[in-house]
C-alpha cells in the first residue's frame, strides 16, 4: 500500500517507512526533548523577562493595596492596578477590529466545490514561509504548500485520497489526518528533510476535519502554521449554500528584533498565551475585509480548530444557528442554538441566515482571543428574502 521515496521517482515501491524514520514516529514522548532541542532553530526560548517583571510589579501593587484596605477599615480601597482599554470603543456592536480597513487581501474563505471526481491525488510540499499575520507583524512560518492554513481539501465519503508530502524544510515533519482511519505508527512518520512519503486512504467518514504535522513537539509545529482544513461531504449533498471555511489558529511570538520576522516563543505557548488568534492565519482579515453575503441565504460554515491550546466558542453576533453538526457527526445536528464550542482538534458544520441588511461580527466568545484577532465580519446586503 505504501510507496515512499524521492518524488521524482514515484513509482518506487517500498515495504515500509524507513527504520531511522520509524525512530522519530510523533508523539515521541522518550525523545521528545530532545527534538525539541535538537530542531529548535527556529524555537524561542528567551525567557521574557519584561513580563515577569510586570507580573511581580502587578503583585506588589495588589499586596499594597490590600495593605492599604487592612490599615484603613472602611475607607476607600486602592484604584486597580490592571489597566483596561481606554480607547474609545467602535461603533459597531463586538467592534473588536478595525472594520472594513481593508488593510490587506484576505486569505478566501470560499471552500471549494464539492468534489466530482473520486481519487483524489493531493501532493502538499513542506517549506518554510514568512507570512504576515497582522499588520506589518511578519512570521517565520512552518508551511503546508508555503501558506497558513494549508490547503482547504474537499472529498466525498467513500472517495479515496492517494497523498504525497514532500518534505523542502530543514526538519522531520510529518501529516496526521483526522479525516482518514489508518495506523499512525505507518502513515504519521517522520519525514526527512528532501525525503517524501506516499500513501492512500478512503475517507469513510462525512465531516469536516483538522489535518496538522504530527511531529514533536506537536504543539510548536501546529503553532509554527502546520494545519489544514479537510471537508469530506456525505455521499447525499447538502442543501445549496454559500460555505466558508475558518481555520482558527494562535500565534506566540518571540521577542521583537529589527529587521527580524518573529517566530515561536515556547515559553508563551506553554503558559497557554498567544498573542494573536486568527482565523485562517491573518488577525481579523475578515473584519478588515467584511464577507459580502446576501440576507436570508442559506450560509454553511466549516470552523476547524487548529489550536495548538485554545478553545473556540464560536458564535455569530446576530444571529442564531439553524443547525450544527457538532464535531462534523451527522447524527442529532443541533438546532437553534448560538454558541458552540469547538474544541482543539476538532471541528464543526454551522448552519445560519442572517436576517438584515448590516454588519455581523462572527468571533469566538472567548473575548481574550477574539481581542487578539478571531473575529470577523459577514456584510449582509439585501431585502432578508431568499
Ligand atoms: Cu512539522
Amino acid at each position: 500500500m505504501e510507496i515512499r521515496g524521492d518524488t521524482n521517482r514515484p513509482n518506487v515501491v517500498v515495504p515500509g517507512p524507513k527504520r531511522s524514520q520509524l525512530r522519530h514516529l510523533r508523539y515521541g514522548h522518550s525523545f521528545a526533548c530532545g527534538r525539541a532541542s535538537l530542531y529548535s532553530g527556529q524555537i524561542e526560548r528567551t525567557f521574557n523577562r519584561g513580563a515577569v517583571q510586570r507580573h511581580y510589579r502587578v503583585i506588589a501593587l495588589c499586596l499594597f493595596a490590600a495593605a492599604c484596605q487592612s490599615k484603613t477599615p472602611g475607607g476607600t480601597a486602592a484604584a486597580p492596578a490592571v489597566q483596561t482599554p481606554t480607547n474609545v470603543p467602535a461603533n459597531i456592536s463586538h467592534g473588536e477590529a478595525s472594520v472594513g480597513s481593508g488593510a490587506a487581501a484576505p486569505i478566501s474563505a470560499e471552500a471549494p466545490p464539492r468534489a466530482t471526481q473520486h481519487l483524489h491525488r493531493i501532493r502538499l510540499e513542506i517549506s518554510n514561509a514568512t507570512i504576515v499575520i497582522a499588520p506589518n507583524v511578519n512570521y517565520d512560518a512552518w508551511t503546508f504548500s508555503g501558506k497558513v492554513p494549508g490547503p482547504f481539501i474537499r472529498v466525498t465519503q467513500g472517495d479515496t485520497v492517494d497523498f504525497t508530502l514532500v518534505n523542502k524544510a530543514q526538519m522531520p515533519h510529518s501529516m496526521d489526518f483526522h479525516a482518514a482511519q489508518i495506523a499512525p505508527s505507518k502513515y504519521y512518520v517522520n519525514v526527512m528533510p528532501n525525503d517524501s512519503i506516499h500513501y492512500r486512504f478512503v475517507a469513510l467518514v462525512p465531516g469536516a476535519f483538522l489535518y496538522h504535522c504530527g511531529t514533536s513537539p506537536v504543539a510548536a509545529h501546529i503553532a509554527n502554521g502546520m494545519y489544514g482544513a479537510l471537508i469530506v461531504d456525505p455521499v447525499t449533498p447538502r442543501p445549496a449554500a454559500r460555505e466558508f471555511v475558518f481555520v482558527q489558529g494562535e500565534y506566540y511570538l518571540s521577542p521583537e528584533a529589527p529587521g527580524k520576522a518573529r517566530s515561536l516563543s515556547w515559553e508563551r505557548l506553554l503558559n497557554l498565551a498567544p498573542d494573536y488568534v486568527a482565523f485562517n492565519g491573518r488577525v481579523a482579515q475578515y473584519a478588515e475585509n467584511p464577507i459580502a453575503i446576501k440576507t436570508g441565504e442559506l450560509l454553511r460554515l466549516y470552523v476547524v480548530n487548529a489550536g495548538p491550546n485554545r478553545f473556540s466558542a464560536f458564535h455569530v453576533v446576530g444571529g442564531i444557528f439553524e443547525r450544527v453538526f457538532v464535531d462534523g457527526s451527522q447524527k442529532s445536528p443541533l438546532e437553534g442554538v448560538q454558541t458552540v464550542a469547538v474544541p482543539v482538534g476538532g471541528a464543526s458544520i454551522f448552519e445560519i441566515r442572517l436576517k438584515e441588511a448590516g454588519d455581523y461580527p462572527f468571533i469566538t466568545h472567548a473575548f481574550a482571543d477574539a481581542t487578539k484577532g478571531a473575529i470577523g465580519i459577514f456584510r449582509a446586503a439585501g431585502t432578508g428574502k431568499p
